[in-house]
This record gives C-alpha cells, sequence and structure tokens, in this order.
C-alpha cells in the first residue's frame, strides 16, 4: 500500500476538531452567540444574519454510540447515534457552547432522535418538506420565515432584510471559494488527493471564521494549481479515478477514503454534503430573501427528497466532467433513503458503462479488512 502524499501543514479532522474547541471557548468567553446544526439543509444565512456562528454537530466518532444504545435503537444510522451520544453524556464541547440546537425533518432516525435531543437542550426542528413542487416551496418559505423569527426571538434581536441580503452574499463568495477547490478534482491526472480534499473540507466546518476559512482554502488551491502545472500537467496517470458519493462520510474516511487512495486509485469527486452538494446552487440575489433562501435550499439533491432525480442527473454530469472511471457508493448503517435510492443510482452508473461498489457500514473498525478485499477487488473490474 502507498502512503499518500499530504502537504506538511495538513491537518487531521480530529485536529482540527481539537484546535476548533479552544477558539469556541475563546468565542463563548466574549459572548459569542454559537448555534449547532446537523444538516446542509439548515439556511446558513440566517444564522450569520443573527450575528451568530454556526457549528456541525454531526458525529463522526464511535465513542459515544454505546451510551447512545440506552435510548436509542442499536440498528440505526451511526451518525445519529454518535451524535445523540455525545448530546447525552455531554463530551462534545460544540454541543455543549450551542445555545441553540437546529434539527430539521430530513430523515426519520434524525427528526425522532431530535425529539429526544430536546430533553437535554433546546432543539429547534425546521419541518421540511419532502418534494419540490411549488406548494412545497410555498411550505419551505414559510419555515425559513419561522427560523428567522425564532433567531429573533430566542436572541432578542431585530434581524433586518440588509442583514440577511449581506450574508447571502458572503455564503455565495464562500460556495464559489469552495467549488473551486472541489472542482480541481476535474484535473487530469488528479492534483491531490481527496482524502485531503475531504478532511480539509469538513475540518474548515470547526472554524467559525468564514473570511479565515476562505483564506485558507483559496490559499491551498492557488498551491495545488500552481504544481499541477508544474509538476502533473500533460502526465497522464494510470491511478483510477473515482467518485465517491452518498452518506456523509467523515465517520468512515480512513477506512474506506484513504483506504482506496493507498489501494492505487484517486477520489477526484464527492457527491455528498462535504464535497459539492450544498455549494453547486448559490442563492439568487434577483429573488425576494426568503423565496431565495426557499428556493436555493430545497434544491440540495440529498436521498431525503422524493423524487430525486436531480441528483441522478448531478452524478451523470460529474461522471463526464471529472473523467470518472468507478463510482463508489457509501451508505451508513440503516440509511434507509440512501440505501434505496442506491439502486438507481447503481443503475445510472452501470448504464454509463462504469463499475459501481457499494459499502454499507458503520463507525467501527471491525470491516476494515473485508472493506479492503473489497476495494481491491473493485480496482481490478476499472478499465484505465
Ligand atoms: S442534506 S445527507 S446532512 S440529511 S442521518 S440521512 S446518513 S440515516 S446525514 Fe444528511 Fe442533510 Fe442529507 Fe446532507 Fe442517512 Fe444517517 Fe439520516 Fe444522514
Amino acid at each position: 500500500m502507498a502512503t499518500l502524499n499530504l502537504p506538511a501543514d495538513f491537518e487531521t479532522y480530529a485536529e482540527a476538531r481539537k484546535a476548533g474547541f479552544m477558539r469556541m471557548k475563546e468565542l463563548k468567553d466574549n459572548g459569542a452567540r454559537v448555534i449547532g446544526v446537523f444538516c446542509s439543509f439548515v439556511p446558513q444565512e440566517l444564522i450569520l444574519a443573527a450575528g451568530a456562528v454556526s457549528v456541525g454537530l454531526c458525529a463522526s466518532s464511535e465513542e459515544p454510540i454505546r451510551a447512545a444504545e440506552a435510548d436509542l435503537p442499536r440498528n440505526l444510522c451511526p451518525l445519529i447515534k454518535a451524535s445523540y451520544g455525545f448530546a447525552l453524556t455531554d463530551t462534545c464541547p460544540y454541543f455543549y457552547f450551542s445555545d441553540l440546537v437546529v434539527g430539521e425533518t430530513t430523515c426519520d432516525g434524525k427528526k425522532k432522535m431530535f425529539e429526544l435531543m430536546n430533553d437535554i437542550k433546546e432543539t429547534y426542528v425546521l419541518q421540511l418538506p419532502s418534494a419540490r413542487d411549488e406548494n412545497a416551496l410555498d411550505a419551505w418559505e414559510k419555515e425559513i420565515i419561522r427560523f428567522w423569527k425564532k433567531l429573533e426571538d430566542f436572541y432578542g434581536i431585530t434581524i433586518t432584510e440588509e442583514d440577511v441580503k449581506k450574508a447571502i452574499e458572503l455564503k455565495n463568495h464562500e460556495r464559489d471559494v469552495m467549488l473551486r477547490f472541489l472542482e480541481l478534482g476535474k484535473l487530469d491526472p488528479a492534483p491531490l488527493s481527496g482524502y485531503e480534499m475531504g478532511t480539509r473540507q469538513d475540518a474548515l466546518g470547526f472554524n467559525p471564521d468564514m473570511a479565515a476559512r476562505c483564506a485558507i482554502i483559496e490559499k491551498r488551491t492557488g498551491e495545488v494549481l500552481k504544481d499541477w502545472e508544474a509538476n502533473k500537467k500533460g502526465k497522464p496517470s494510470d491511478r483510477p479515478r473515482i467518485l465517491v458519493t452518498g452518506c456523509p462520510n467523515a465517520g468512515v474516511r480512513e477506512k474506506i477514503i484513504k483506504a482506496v487512495e493507498e489501494l492505487g486509485a484517486d477520489v477526484v469527486a464527492f457527491d455528498c454534503c462535504s464535497g459539492t452538494r450544498e455549494k453547486i446552487e448559490k442563492v439568487d440575489t434577483t429573488l425576494p430573501v426568503t423565496r431565495a433562501l426557499a428556493k436555493k435550499y430545497l434544491n440540495i439533491n440529498c436521498s431525503v427528497m422524493s423524487p430525486n432525480d436531480a441528483r441522478l442527473d448531478y452524478i451523470s454530469g460529474m461522471i463526464d466532467d471529472y473523467h470518472v472511471d468507478g463510482v463508489l457508493e457509501i451508505i451508513l448503517q440503516a440509511c434507509h433513503t440512501y440505501a434505496i435510492e442506491a439502486t438507481k443510482v447503481r443503475r445510472l452508473v452501470q448504464e454509463k458503462g462504469l463499475p459501481y461498489l457499494n459499502i454499507e457500514t458503520d463507525y467501527s473498525q471491525n470491516d476494515r479488512g473485508q472493506i479492503n478485499t473489497r476495494l481491491g477487488a473493485f480496482l481490478e473490474t476499472i478499465n484505465k
């Protein structure tokens, strides 16, 4: 197995999370407002407009799962169990520092878990519709307005339309910056490892300073481009180019994404929440703000939406744009929406003449060996 080529200043996800604790404590000591969130569907612009920072609470550690199973079924998504377990055992500083937790009615497991989480800390739930028609858009816009009001009441502040417009500009800019970084994967040969790309993207969530986040990513994008132009451009590689799709993968990144790259592939594209999924559509600044936010967020291609054909179209386009040789779908145990939608993804990939591998897993390390064997066999099916 080859070792990945990572930059000297590379911070692992665990290191970034730890460094973020101190920053967060400092912020709280200085009176900052902090909102904990679990999902890409939560309109970040309203949190920003409320003068608050948002922190992602989706957990990727196996550690708190046993404690969570006292209240939750064992056969449940590890992300849900771990997130609840951290809250229950009071071992996540980000949960601890959150003034308010914001949940959403995405998958059944999360929305029912939020009812229990509310007993630990106030958990406000956004009622996300699962369709994308006009009625759903109207209902979702009302939810956006309700959330706006909730933030005003919760903090005793007024959020003006100007505040929201400013937040929209800032978030749109951040989306552009992140997208430019993630789209480096279109370059052939791959200019950096997918392991680095995904880790950086997730780790940034622990940095509450948006300008700093953008600066870090712009700097790295520039370095990678420069290196590619000087050392890689025009030198074809025989490493298979992989698109990773499916559930959030932070909790299984080491045993799947790092592993497949160490076995000789390049992960070049991510159709997931730490990939391009939330970045591809910006908030339309020509529409009234609440309509614009509703439209943008309802269009996120997550499998909790039904139907969700836009995700299939997007994956198809990604396969072409990133010159993909094979698709690897990651399903977290008991995630029904992704597991069922995987049938459509597999059909699409096979119709495009490419190999497809589906790995269902949890946060344990028990299946590492089996996963390595399957990844090795998958790579052998790829004609490059
Ligand atoms: S927009 S992907 S962050 S819901 S928790 S659905 S893995 S069973 S996380 Fe997600 Fe928002 Fe969608 Fe993204 Fe499945 Fe687990 Fe549910 Fe999950």
